[in-house]
């Protein structure tokens, strides 16, 4: 894993501000910059793991919780009965952008399957 940093540790560290809706001691849940429904969520650990590939047993825990706040925020926003879409884009194929693990929870539209 690449020891650099990404935008996401200023979002972490308020140096970069961003529209926060949830937050713990493990997980940060803020608006996506460009929203692809009318609810788009990212839940981010505080910790950098780069890429799904990077998800181990020390590290673990974070993901659970990030798990534990999205069933929270879906409930707190009334959208847990509708329904919603998790999405982790991994590496080129994946469409992975930034590489810091992050669930886009996207919410209050019906989604479409297959995903292109
Ligand atoms: P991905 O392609 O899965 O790596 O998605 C990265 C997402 O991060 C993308 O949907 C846009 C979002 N994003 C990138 N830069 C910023 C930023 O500075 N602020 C916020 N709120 N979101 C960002």
């Amino acid at each position: 894993m690449s020891k650099e940093g990404t935008l996401f540790d200023q979002i972490i560290d308020k140096t970069l501000p961003a529209d926060i809706v949830y937050e713990d001691d493990y997980v940060l849940g803020f608006k996506d910059i460009n929203p692809q429904a009318p609810v788009h969520i990212l839940f981010i650990p505080k910790i950098r793991i780069a890429t799904h590939n990077d998800i181990d047993a020390e590290n673990m825990d974070y993901v659970s919780k990030m798990h534990l706040a999205i069933n929270q925020y879906a409930k707190e926003i009334g959208e847990d009965e509708n329904g919603y879409r998790l999405v982790m884009n991994c590496n080129k194929n994946g469409q992975q952008t930034v590489f810091h693990i992050h669930i886009h929870f996207l919410a209050g539209r019906a989604m479409s399957w297959p995903p292109g």
